[in-house]
């Protein structure tokens, strides 16, 4: 079956990135064409092979805050005369920083932008030769019953029927694949939350969707065909499955991680109550300092494994 392969070829693997596609294993080249970047111009084993950790969240600004935040934290120094700079900018598709062992990349919105994006980052650390790679996405969300601003690490992502796995539509057919992430990873992250917090870390099951308004049960969007007492009716049956969060990609991102052998974990900030309403209504500045939370528990984490104070 292909649940025994995939632990067979797992434990072949050792940890490394697992292709399951033989056509890109026997190619002389291949072109990550969403992030400018092809095995024919550049040396992916020289330029990623050491990446022990994938940052990934949706905007490139904030993953390049991102990248500079890591960088301070783990005392990281670049070449001397060199600045931070994004590997991915001749597109705008994407953006990707690199400090050392860690790549920290934007994935856009939705299901298939973070589709593309994870295709290509998981066949750049296959030619890299990447070995034991943690993938965390990074994220913001709307929260269950929760205080606007808490952390919800994701136990296990469902969809918008609240199944836990991914449904496609290949060659006409759907095809359903396991929304699986690593529940270790998932406790060591939630044990990286500190009693001096500020805010909360929870755990929970995520809905992911694949629209925000009517996806995400709004009364705000430019069609609504639902009443009030039917969205509230909605959420709630949610909230009483252990659904703490509603967001757009965790559940591409476990289905991914799992297929390619990689353990995931995936957190996001609660931008409102969805209990209580549907506007994100909070100051540029309070945004930004709820974005930076869940990049906190990251670093954390990472620099418990790597040994940095
Ligand atoms: C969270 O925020 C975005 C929508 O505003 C989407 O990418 C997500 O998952
Ligand atoms: N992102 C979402 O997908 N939903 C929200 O409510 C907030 C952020």
């Amino acid at each position: 079956t292909e649940a025994n392969n995939n632990e067979k070829s797992k434990k072949e693997g050792h940890g490394a990135v697992i292709l399951h596609n033989p056509n890109v294993k026997e190619a002389d080249a291949d072109v990550l064409y969403h992030f400018a970047l092809n095995t024919e111009s550049h040396n992916f084993k020289d330029m990623f092979g050491d990446v022990k950790f994938v940052c990934v969240g949706g905007s490139p600004r904030r993953m390049g805050h991102f990248a500079n935040f890591i960088m301070k934290e783990l005392h990281y120094q670049l070449p001397a005369g060199q600045a931070l700079t994004n590997i991915a900018k001749a597109t705008d598709r994407y953006a990707l920083y690199k400090i050392g062992p860690v790549l920290a990349a934007s994935h856009g919105m939705g299901i298939p932008s973070v589709s593309i994006m994870l295709h290509e980052i998981i066949k750049l650390l296959f030619h890299a030769g990447a070995k034991d790679v943690l993938f965390f996405r990074i994220g913001t969300c709307g929260g269950l019953g929760l205080e606007a601003g808490t952390v919800v690490v994701t136990e296990q992502p469902v969809d918008g029927l609240l199944r836990p796995q991914m449904d496609m539509q290949i060659l006409g057919k759907v095809v359903t694949r396991e929304a699986k992430l690593d529940p270790d990873l998932c406790e060591e992250l939630v044990s990286c939350a500190s009693i001096h917090d500020t805010f909360n870390t929870i755990k929970g099951k995520t809905m992911c969707t694949m629209d925000f308004y009517e996806g995400q049960a709004r009364l705000d969007g430019a069609i609504c065909e639902y009443t009030e007492e039917e969205k509230a009716e909605f959420l709630q049956k949610c909230y009483n499955n252990g659904i703490r969060n509603i967001e757009m990609e965790s559940l591409c991102f476990a289905a991914m991680c799992h297929q390619a052998n990689i353990k995931g974990a995936v957190a996001c900030v609660t931008l409102l109550d969805r209990l209580k309403e549907d506007q994100i209504d909070v100051s540029e500045k309070t945004l930004k300092s709820w974005d930076e939370r869940p990049a906190h528990l990251v670093a954390r984490l990472i620099k418990n494994r790597l040994n940095i104070a």
